[in-house]
């Protein structure tokens, strides 16, 4: 039975920056009711409501993984990890953005499969790249022209796609018998820990936990053998899940990974209503923040255009009344407004300059990145705020 826990709100697909603000460009602009709800069966948490991701993932897709020097580091590791352990013949990855993991492998080695054209268009000259969603038709076709695949990589994706049935039988159709399949993705229990909320937004249909993971995968004849806990974005986890009949046997690091989860609540209805009342706290104390400063007369902007930031701003209701604009690095965010609420996106170079007072982390998953690149600001007197894990200025 599936319970809703928490109501964010009316929210504009996280991704669809828009390029100007005119009357016909608002009049079109899609909002959809974000809710999120609990599997009392499986202990999956999940967007109630789905949005179709024909209209997500489109040849205008703006995230690029590449863009922060944590996350090429990142995947840079978790290729050479994954050669050393499982010395696959064949990778292949399910949604490869612009390549950053991929690029670490022998191209020949390499497929690619990623919906967004433009995305997919940035690898195409390098390694076979599929511009498809990822289903059983296409993993048919895949497997029919290069065999089948013994490590398959998916990197916040498959936490993408609504339908669990389609994703796992495609894999299970395409991965050798000995193959593993290695999906990363947002940990809840972390999500719950920081009270990172913001990981809800229409592309994360689901968050989930070993314990999830662990219910689903068996009905698609696939078992879950090991789990990693990695820093990226908050604290996520990489699950390792092999086809049922495999050896494999069962790490002492998911068991004690599961039990953690369980401890913490993870399979229990009350963890969410509880961690829903926290959200609410968390939007009154950052309003209330920055009210006082803006009273205060101070210059406030936001730092990096996350899709993060949408669910934020537009469940709290921050406009340009609050913030200036925001900055970012990627260029095609640059000249933009962020979704919903219709904040310009600038450069770094012509928005994070002396004027600024303080600066709200959308992407406080790069804190420490950040922190290291703004030292003079710091010096100079400039202020971060952020809400995880709970709503603060950092010194
Ligand atoms: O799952 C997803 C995650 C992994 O990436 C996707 N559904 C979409 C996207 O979500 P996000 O936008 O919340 O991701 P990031 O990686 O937190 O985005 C960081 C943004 O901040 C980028 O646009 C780059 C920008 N940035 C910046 O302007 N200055 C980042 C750093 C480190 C910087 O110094």
């Amino acid at each position: 039975m599936k319970k809703n826990f928490l109501n964010l709100g009316k929210q504009p697909i996280a991704n669809s920056f828009l390029s100007s603000i005119s009357k016909k460009s608002l009049k079109n602009e899609y909002f959809y009711r974000l809710i999120i709800c609990f599997d009392t069966k499986n202990f999956l948490v999940s967007v109630k409501n789905p949005v179709n991701p024909k209209i997500q993932y489109t040849d205008k897709y703006a995230h690029r993984a590449s863009e922060s020097q944590t996350m090429r580091k990142a995947f840079k590791s978790a290729a050479k990890k994954l050669q050393k352990r499982f010395k696959p013949r064949k990778v292949m990855e399910i949604g490869s953005n612009d390549g950053v993991f991929l690029k670490n492998f022998p191209k020949k080695k390499v497929i690619a499969v990623e919906p967004c054209k433009n995305l997919a268009n940035l690898t195409k000259k390098k390694f076979k790249t599929y511009p498809n969603f990822w289903n059983k038709k296409l993993s048919n076709k895949i497997s029919k022209k290069h065999s089948k695949v013994d490590l398959i990589f998916s990197s916040n994706t498959i936490s993408h796609i609504p339908n669990l049935k389609e994703s796992f039988e495609a894999i299970n159709n395409i991965l050798s018998d000995r193959g593993v399949l290695v999906i990363e993705d947002p940990s809840l229990s972390s999500v719950i820990k920081i009270n990172s909320y913001d990981q809800f937004y229409d592309e994360h249909v689901y968050v989930f936990s070993a314990l999830s993971i662990s219910n689903i995968v068996k009905n698609y004849q696939l078992k879950l053998f090991d789990v990693e806990k990695i820093s990226n974005h908050g604290g996520s986890l990489r699950y390792f899940i092999t086809k049922k009949k495999n050896p494999f046997k069962i790490t002492s690091r998911l068991n004690k990974i599961i039990n953690e989860e369980k401890k913490q609540g993870l399979n229990n209805f009350a963890t969410f209503k509880k961690f829903a009342k926290k959200v609410e706290k968390s939007k009154q104390k950052l309003v209330a923040l920055l009210t006082k400063l803006k009273k205060k007369n101070k210059k406030i902007i936001s730092y990096g255009a996350t899709y993060k930031s949408t669910t934020v701003f537009n469940y709290c209701k921050i406009d340009n009344k609050f913030f200036h604009y925001v900055t970012d690095t990627t260029k095609n965010k640059q000249g933009k407004f962020t979704p919903g609420m219709h904040i310009p996106i600038l450069s770094p170079e012509k928005g994070f300059n002396e004027s600024v007072d303080y600066a709200y982390l959308g992407a406080w998953n790069f804190k420490k990145e950040i922190m290291n690149k703004e030292k003079d600001y710091l010096k100079r007197g400039g202020r971060f705020i952020t809400h995880v894990p709970q709503v603060r200025i950092i010194k």
